[in-house]
């Protein structure tokens, strides 16, 4: 290793040890007779003194923001200093220059818009604020993994590259199949419930694509999709599994991200259990009640979600028995309300993070839904084949990653969240 001490590891009981730390110089004071330089690494922010007799004062002098160095030098105690230590450096190595001016500057002085900040997104990323963010998704991506694990999920990967839609037919990106067309796929659903049908419980976490026209907040072209499945279940089985991962991961984000949180200022939502479960129509009743123009089908929308909010006062809810057609054509039928479906949404205040259902397992049934959607079964082949030979009842759910870290978050645009947002704007970088 280049270094062998982290900043988070510089503290008061190191005096006058030699250290080695490396990292990007997030600022630099000039204090005429000596130089402090912030250095910042993985771990946050630490204090380096230059002394102007030391010999590495002239290679401070040439040092630009956000340059890479590794300094050697001497811990010594000061209670001014982050964590009650700095160092004193004996000497300084660029490993790589950087260019001045910064398009944006990183050490948070000068704001930048959105659009600034998604074009110049490596050194955005740098901010401790949004690395405090990078940190708070890995946490939540190993708690969500390690609660389906303990409960004896199954991590599987489906193909991205699929034959039909899955989601609806508008939203899809095509692409060319060696000559053929094919599509990116809008979610892993048919292939997670081929694989509950092999493994009982399978989860994936990963990429799907929808062509969204719309520039909103909480929509991108690509999102990470939280999707699990399982066999022998139906709905309320997966809405209390969504429970348990919900107060498990904002339980491990209130406890193993302290310092990320105070950065961004936030305090995520307490989970309290059971989540409470409202019928959709009863929330059609509660909006008709608030005098507005709605009626039984008709989708809840954000504008909407923010009066039901207001009535419900739950910052978790899910609205449950969604209308049949109003779903796509897997979702299960109410078994005595054929015109509602055994389906829901997790909603956060007015935002929908999750959706799931119980499934079709039967093909006929599968068959009919299709056509009353005006598609092909035979476009479904693919898929309807394999419920002739032993499909289990099962039941499932997709959840937004970058929507589940606005509640972790505050952060209220899931463009500012992911790494790299891709929208009908932005290609690169
Ligand atoms: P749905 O289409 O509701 O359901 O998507 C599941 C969840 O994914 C998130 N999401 C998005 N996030 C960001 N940008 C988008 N464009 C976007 N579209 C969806 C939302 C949403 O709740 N196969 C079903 C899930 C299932 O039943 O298992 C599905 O894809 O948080």
């Amino acid at each position: 290793m280049l270094k062998n001490y982290y900043n988070n590891q510089i503290l008061p009981e190191l005096e006058g040890k030699e250290v080695i730390v490396a990292g990007w110089v997030h600022n630099i004071r000039d204090l005429g007779g000596k130089k402090f330089l912030i250095l910042r690494d993985a771990t946050g922010i630490g204090q380096v003194v230059v002394d102007k007799d030391s010999p590495a004062f002239k290679v401070a002098n040439e040092l630009t923001q956000e340059s890479v160095v590794r300094i050697k030098g001497k811990v010594k105690a000061d209670k001014r200093a982050p964590r009650g230590a700095e160092i004193h450096a004996e000497d300084i190595e660029i490993l790589s220059l950087a260019k001045v001016p910064l398009p944006l500057d990183v050490s948070g002085k000068v704001k930048a818009d959105i659009d600034t900040r998604l074009r110049e997104r490596v050194l955005d990323l740098r901010r401790p604020e949004m690395t405090a963010v990078v940190k708070i998704q890995s946490v939540v991506l190993r708690t969500f993994r390690e609660t389906l694990y303990n409960e004896g999920f199954v991590e599987i990967f489906t193909p991205k590259i699929i034959a039909a839609a899955t989601e609806g037919g508008a939203q899809l990106f095509p692409v060319i199949y060696f000559g053929k067309e094919a599509f990116l796929a809008q979610s892993p659903q048919l292939y997670k419930e081929l694989m509950a049908g092999v493994v009982e419980k399978v989860f994936e976490i990963g990429p799907a694509w929808r062509a969204e026209e719309s520039d909103t907040p909480y929509h991108l072209a690509e999102f990470i999709s939280m999707d699990v499945e399982m066999a022998f279940a139906d709905y309320n089985d997966v809405m209390n599994l969504i429970e348990k991962l919900i107060y498990n991961i904002t339980q491990r984000v209130s406890e193993d991200c302290k310092e990320e949180l105070k950065l961004l200022n936030y305090t995520p939502p307490t989970v309290k259990l059971p989540i409470k479960r409202i019928p959709y129509k009863e929330a059609i009743e509660i909006l008709q009640s608030k005098g507005l123009n709605i009626k039984f089908g008709d989708d809840i929308g954000t504008p909407e979600l923010r009066i039901l909010n207001e009535v419900i006062k739950e910052e978790l809810y899910f609205i449950t028995d969604w209308p049949t057609m109003a779903r796509p054509f897997y979702t299960k039928v109410k078994d005595n309300e054929p015109e509602v479906s055994e389906s829901f949404d997790l909603i956060y205040k007015w935002l929908e993070i999750a959706s799931g259902s119980t499934r079709n397992h039967r093909r006929e049934i599968l068959e009919e839904a299709l056509k009353k959607r005006g598609l092909r079964p035979e476009s479904f082949e693919f898929f309807l084949r394999w419920f002739d030979y032993g499909m289990p009842p099962h039941a499932g759910f997709g959840m937004g990653f970058a929507r589940l870290m606005v509640m972790l978050t505050g952060i209220q645009n899931v463009k500012e969240i992911v790494l790299f947002p891709r929208d009908k704007k932005r290609l690169t970088p």
